[in-house]
């Protein structure tokens, strides 16, 4: 088999996946066109670096992304998180789930677990693999040792990017 129709049929197989994805998780939208994406991808700078969201405890923040803006293929991230009065917050666990809605699918693997930098308040992520070009929405499950109870509290921080090439 030559390299030319092995990758017409590994393209085909892929794009066959994508529909039946996208037919059996959506049933209202049997066009899975991007444009259908229910964010419009047009308010979504390309590129990622600088990007926050929070929750009503937290705040996070993309303060490195290599490459920038994201791609199709492997992904690293640092990112701050700070609490409501922008202290810095270390000893954190963050998981990161990517997640296609477009497409109702994951990433490969499916979540991510940071590591905490040297730099106070700053997690890395390392191979966030995104398997698709568009719009991709990443959960943030964030659970912080609290200082005054008994236990750990969790929050969850949604930032939608998107992934370019
Ligand atoms: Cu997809």
């Amino acid at each position: 088999m030559s390299f030319k129709r092995a990758s017409i049929i590994s393209f085909m197989t892929a794009f066959s996946l994508c529909c039946f994805i996208s037919c059996t998780t959506s049933p209202d939208t049997h066009d899975h066109d991007h444009d259908l994406d229910p964010i419009n991808s047009e308010d979504i700078p390309e590129s990622i670096l600088g990007l926050k969201a929070e929750s009503e405890t937290h705040t996070i923040q993309l303060i490195s992304a290599d490459p920038d803006p994201a791609i199709k293929g492997k992904n690293d991230w640092t990112l701050s998180l700070t609490d409501k009065a922008d202290n810095a917050i270390t000893g954190a666990t963050i998981v990161a789930v990517p997640f296609m809605i477009v497409h109702g699918h994951g990433s490969s693997p499916l979540s991510y677990t940071a590591s905490e930098s040297e730099q106070e308040g700053e997690y890395l992520f390392t191979a966030i693999n995104f398997i698709m070009v568009g719009t991709w929405e990443i959960t943030f499950k964030v659970t912080v040792e609290n200082e005054t109870d008994a236990g750990a509290a969790s929050n969850e921080i949604v930032l939608t990017l998107k992934v370019v090439n």
